[in-house]
């Protein structure tokens, strides 16, 4: 059946940053049977797009990043539901390490053959870098360089979803949240063929044309991705400035080092994110998501949403620690509050997964984030939206296609294979499992 404009739509995972951004084309081009699901209202606590900041930058990894980096920067700079949000600080990639510094000669690289050299400066030593950002410190750089990208900066990821959740209210977009919006299993045809709605954890039944399952993290725990998803916790923590120090990070463009991590200017209360960078823990345990034969391996996320008191492992606070003592040494010894684990999926190659089950006619996946994707908040729906109307681009359907055998999702295309929570004390702060 073709889609149109009354067939009815089920978002789940409609909280968070892709199933948001699906609901809006959806509604934007005229869809009027739209329902929204998820367990917290948007823009969902237990989303990864639920954060202070993001890095707003573009990906050149391959021509379909390219397009969509091209199409979301220029949302970011003209749709007035996004352009809010979007804090063009400018951003720093730097690194002293020989293979980071080789990483920055390859984009620079990259750059140029995209004809966007020009967009960026290159900084050859730690005198350039400290130039251009000031609140760096010179004496804990030595031998680095780096990249200033001026139309980077970062995005205040909580408050742009929240602004779509706000237009899709004018839409008449119908919301469910809590028990009744967390997704327990798709109703299925007699034969198992075709997908007829979904039931919801308290039971609720919803018929619908279409369900997109777009869960993030929690999209593997949900439905049998056969290893396609291994969700992944990355790490953060806050700390606080006094208004004087304010007054002196306030425009600080975003620094990222591979080795080390990456830190924001200060929020409107004083508050700095500060980030490690590391392959990401997973937490497996024996889980059987609908479809499995029977219960698997699989990485779990617990909600911090659920969780409040949970922090990180000790050894993030040793790498958080490090970050800070590299970028802002003056606050080395400032204190660190909300700690949290931050829940993202990555696929083998680091590709999304945004496509129709190949056994469940109807029930589509926005999934396989893979770490790197908020930046698409404003028009990855959009591309959601042809899947559904079956005219997704080619090399976007190839690139997030069904395809279980691409590899080794818990490696991914990172340094190292994440370990596992469960080796790592000091993040666990109840007793429930
Ligand atoms: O520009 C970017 O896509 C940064 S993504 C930020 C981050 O914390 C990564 O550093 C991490 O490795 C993981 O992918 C989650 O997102």
């Amino acid at each position: 059946m073709t889609l149109s404009p009354d067939c009815s739509i089920l978002i789940f995972g409609g909280g968070g940053t892709i199933g948001s951004s699906t609901a809006l084309h959806l509604a934007r081009k005229g869809y009027r049977n739209i329902r929204v699901l998820d367990v917290y209202p948007i823009p969902s606590a237990q989303s990864a797009g639920n954060d202070l900041n993001k890095i707003m930058g573009t990906s050149l990894r391959n021509p379909v990043d390219k397009q969509l980096s091209h199409e979301a920067n220029d949302m970011w700079s003209n749709d007035p539901t996004f352009s809010p949000y979007f804090h063009r600080t400018g951003r720093l990639d730097c690194c002293g390490s020989p293979e980071g510094i080789e990483d920055l000669r390859l984009t620079v690289e990259k750059l140029n053959d995209a004809g966007l050299g020009h967009t960026v400066e290159w900084l050859d030593n730690e005198h350039e870098i400290v130039k251009r950002v000031p609140q760096l410190s010179l004496s804990e750089m030595p031998g680095w360089k780096g990249i200033f990208f001026a139309d980077g900066g970062w995005l205040a990821a909580a408050k742009a979803i929240d602004s779509v959740g706000r237009e899709l209210g004018q839409h008449g977009v119908k919301f469910s949240f809590g028990e009744s919006g967390a997704f327990e299993r798709p109703i299925l045809s007699e034969d198992g063929s075709t997908c007829l709605g979904a039931v919801a954890r308290d039971g609720t039944q919803y018929r619908a044309d279409r369900v997109v399952l777009a869960s993030g993290a929690w999209s593997p725990t949900l439905v049998d991705l056969e290893e396609q998803c291994c969700s992944k916790a990355w790490v953060y923590a806050h700390m606080q400035l006094t208004p004087e120090e304010v007054e002196e990070y306030k425009g600080c463009p975003v620094v990222y080092n591979e080795d080390l991590g990456f830190f924001f200017e200060p929020n409107e209360y004083g508050v700095i994110k500060v980030c490690d960078e590391f392959p990401g823990f997973t937490r497996y345990k024996m889980h059987q998501p609908f479809g499995a034969p029977s219960p698997k391996p699989v990485s779990v996320p617990r909600s911090h949403a659920k969780h409040p008191t949970d922090t990180y492992p000790d050894a993030s606070e040793v790498t958080i620690r490090k970050a800070i003592a590299a970028f802002l040494p003056r606050f080395k010894d400032k204190k660190l509050f909300n700690r949290s684990l931050c829940w993202c999926t990555d696929t083998a190659d680091a590709n999304l997964l945004i496509t129709e089950h190949p056994r469940w006619k109807n029930f589509v996946l926005a999934t396989g984030d893979s770490g790197h994707s908020f930046k698409l908040l404003p028009v990855i729906g959009k591309h959601v939206v042809e899947l559904l109307e079956g005219t997704l681009q080619e090399d976007m359907r190839q690139a997030w296609r069904w395809r279980p055998d691409s590899g080794d999702a818990r490696k991914s295309t990172r340094a190292a294979r994440a370990k596992d929570l469960s080796e790592l004390p000091g993040w666990n702060h109840d007793s429930e499992k």
